[in-house]
């Protein structure tokens, strides 16, 4: 098994009495039309059962009476909403088993529920599944460049296959389509934010074209990241400034030009006046000018404006946590009904574990989507086992207040808070041309993780966990819950061993080898040193009142949470506060020990995981297993790595001795920093 057929493996059935329960609806599968996205279902039902048990089942298209089938239903279209419309119910009826829906996407989706419900060898007697999704535009982000490179990608270059396009169609992008669809994901942006206006010519836009015919028949609109100054450098123009007519002119030409060649484009996904981006700041001009202006130019079109939030200004003096905050909260009530600012889940940026980003709940009048990482930028790339729910969700879960308790991110997200009317989760991709598609094989739980959470973000990370691995690794029920429980941990692991109690960004640009004193770059908070502050006294940085103060951006019960160093939760403590070394914390050690015990702790735990992984073999494939376990081996040799870069590093401030039950690291701090110098040459 190499991998390639992710979650949606259909190999045959073994259990005899799920087996033989599974054919009695196998007579047919009938379906109303043959409407393209109602045969990607029927395909898909007629590949699963032919996998599953072996059996070639006709594609009809009426039952006409009989039973032992699966039908397909399109039921009367009355919902003007888009969940009940792109829902599904799926039950017994007349000994068929009826998957309905308002629309053809909806059966597309209740026939990979029903897929999902046999793969994971649930009866079907009496099966009543019903659902619908939460969130409208459910989407992965792509960072991929014209020239095949992915910004921040770990698992090869790019799936698209720009220079064989429009002529060339890979394979792979339908097999890409019917993963998404199957977990409802209904949109892809397919370049990098930092975006080449390259792809706004009428070349890249045939090109695009190509790839949207392929996803269409699976519900996934494409999408494109704009380079706001397109105006100029692709255009010809003097300006890109959103107020001048003619620029306005261009762009309505330019969306209409999309058009002309995907009828139903998605929209726009736009970086701007971030990271040295161009956007409308450069002409005196705010975010909602840059985002309106695009949004007018969509007027005539279902096509949407989603505007990123990602921004720190360069202030040496200032806390990048307050940037986006500040920028964008004045900015409320402004935007067009067409714009959707898309936010990162945490205030910085992406980091193992951070606070909920305060702009969550503070803009009621706009509509805020979710924007996760699914590609291991600050997670160990792909040599590092991490499974990502549990980040989500933590953000999801999280009470902001804002009208009271229950205020959670999740229903600022998905609407029901603030009434929005478009809402969206975007993750940004971890896919690339590896065969297996995400380069470490668990890492294709996050992208199955986010996927399911974008339709359904009550379910647990758990339930998620389970329902992958039974899908993907094995169906020995023992050997799941084992595995779900190495899930489970490998993020506190990870953030043991990487960035404890509160640390984050000991790197610079490369967001991998450990650079905790990193201390000197074009701007303080491209270094280390600016995030930690470890000092003589303490570690951590002060973001009470006494310092940046950015906890004035949280309503008073959470900033309650926070503020007292004395009752802080020690996962967020040097997020917010500044500790003296010799501080006793609740554990009862003090920060020194307490640093160095979850440093130590979490490089052992990979121990642990090998261990887990160890136990599994007998239930896995052979070259599945193979792969994870080296993948373990080096994790572990990174995690000493990075745990010996930081206990050196910061017992220079300390000033105290390792705590005696850890073995010493066996290089010296100088030793450990030239590795580092080593790793990081060009
Ligand atoms: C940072 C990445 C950078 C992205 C940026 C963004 O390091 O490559 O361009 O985020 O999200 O995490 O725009």
């Amino acid at each position: 098994d190499d991998g390639y057929r992710l979650w949606l493996k259909y190999d045959p059935i073994a259990d005899v009495g799920v087996k033989k329960e599974y054919q009695k609806f196998t007579q047919f599968i009938a379906a109303p039309s043959a409407n393209p996205v109602v045969k990607s279902a029927t395909d898909e039902v007629q590949q699963g059962l032919s996998g599953l048990l072996g059996k070639v089942v006709p594609v009809v298209l009426s039952a006409k009476g009989q039973s032992g089938g699966i039908v397909l239903t399109l039921v009367t279209d009355k919902s003007q909403d888009f969940a009940n419309k792109e829902g599904y119910s799926i039950e017994t009826v007349q000994g068929n088993i009826r998957v309905s829906s308002e629309s053809e996407v909806g059966l597309l989706y209740g026939s990979f529920a029903l897929l999902r419900h046999m793969q994971t060898l649930q009866s079907l007697s009496a099966i009543t599944l019903r659902s619908s999704p939460k969130v409208r535009y459910r989407m992965l982000n792509h960072w991929d460049n014209h020239d095949g490179t992915i910004e921040r990608g770990y698992a090869g270059s790019s799936l698209w296959k720009w220079y064989e396009l429009p002529e060339r169609i890979d394979p792979r992008y339908r097999d890409y389509a019917r993963a998404n669809a199957s977990l409802g994901i209904n949109g892809s942006v397919l370049n990098n934010v930092n975006a080449s206006a390259r792809f706004m010519s009428a070349e890249y836009i045939e090109k695009v074209a190509a790839i949207a015919n392929v996803f269409r028949p699976y519900g996934i609109k494409v999408y494109l990241s704009v380079y706001f100054a397109a105006p100029k450098t692709l255009g010809g123009l003097g300006t890109s400034d959103p107020l001048n007519p003619q620029v306005q002119a261009w762009w309505a030409a330019k969306v209409k030009e999309i058009y002309q060649y995907i009828p139903d484009f998605g929209g726009f996904l736009v970086k701007a006046n971030s990271e040295g981006e161009p956007g409308p700041q450069d002409y005196g001009r705010t975010h909602a000018d840059g985002a309106n202006m695009l949004a007018a130019a969509f007027k005539p079109y279902d096509g949407v404006v989603i505007w990123r939030a990602f921004v720190y200004k360069s202030d040496p003096k200032g806390d990048r946590f307050k940037a986006a905050y500040e920028e964008f909260t004045p900015l409320d009530g402004q935007f067009d009904e067409k714009v959707i600012v898309q936010v990162k889940n945490g205030p910085i940026d992406f980091q193992p574990r951070e606070p909920f980003s305060p702009l969550f709940g503070n803009m009621p009048k706009t509509p805020l989507g979710m924007e996760f990482q699914l590609t291991q930028e600050y997670l160990g790339f792909a040599t590092h086992a991490v499974y990502e729910a549990p980040i989500f969700k933590e953000c999801l879960d999280a009470d902001t207040y804002v009208n009271g308790k229950g205020s959670t991110v999740a229903r600022i997200v998905d609407g029901t808070l603030h009434g929005y009317a478009r809402t969206a989760m975007a993750g940004v991709a971890n896919t690339g041309s590896v065969r297996n598609w995400t380069g470490h094989p668990l890492a294709q739980a996050n992208w199955y993780a986010f996927g399911r959470l974008t339709w359904d973000h009550q379910l647990s990370s758990e339930q998620i966990a389970r329902e992958w691995v039974a899908l993907t690794l094995t169906k020995d029920k023992k050997a799941n819950t084992q595995i779900v429980n190495m899930m489970l941990h490998s993020r506190d692991i990870y953030v043991d061993y990487n960035t404890p109690l509160g640390l984050s960004r000991p790197w610079t640009g490369v967001h991998f080898a450990p650079e905790p004193w990193q201390n000197r770059s074009s701007r303080p908070d491209w270094t280390a040193v600016y995030y930690h502050k470890a000092d003589s006294v303490g570690l951590g940085f002060d973001r009470t009142a006494n310092g940046s103060n950015a906890l004035a951006q949280y309503r008073p019960e959470v900033q309650r949470q926070w503020s007292n160093p004395d009752s802080c939760p020690l996962p967020y403590l040097l997020w917010f506060h500044h500790v003296s070394w010799d501080k006793k914390l609740s554990t009862g050690q003090t920060l020194w020990h307490e640093v160095c015990s979850r440093l130590y702790a979490g490089a052992d735990s990979v121990l642990w995981m090998q261990q887990q992984w160890d136990q599994v073999k007998a239930h896995i494939n052979p070259e599945t297993f193979a792969d994870v376990e080296a993948r373990l081996r080096t994790q572990h040799k990174e995690a000493i790595w990075w745990r010996n870069a930081w206990v050196l590093y910061l017992q220079s401030f300390a000033r105290q001795p390792i705590p005696p039950k850890f073995k010493k690291p066996e290089q010296t701090l100088e030793q450990v920093i030239k590795s580092v110098d080593v790793y990081l040459l060009r």
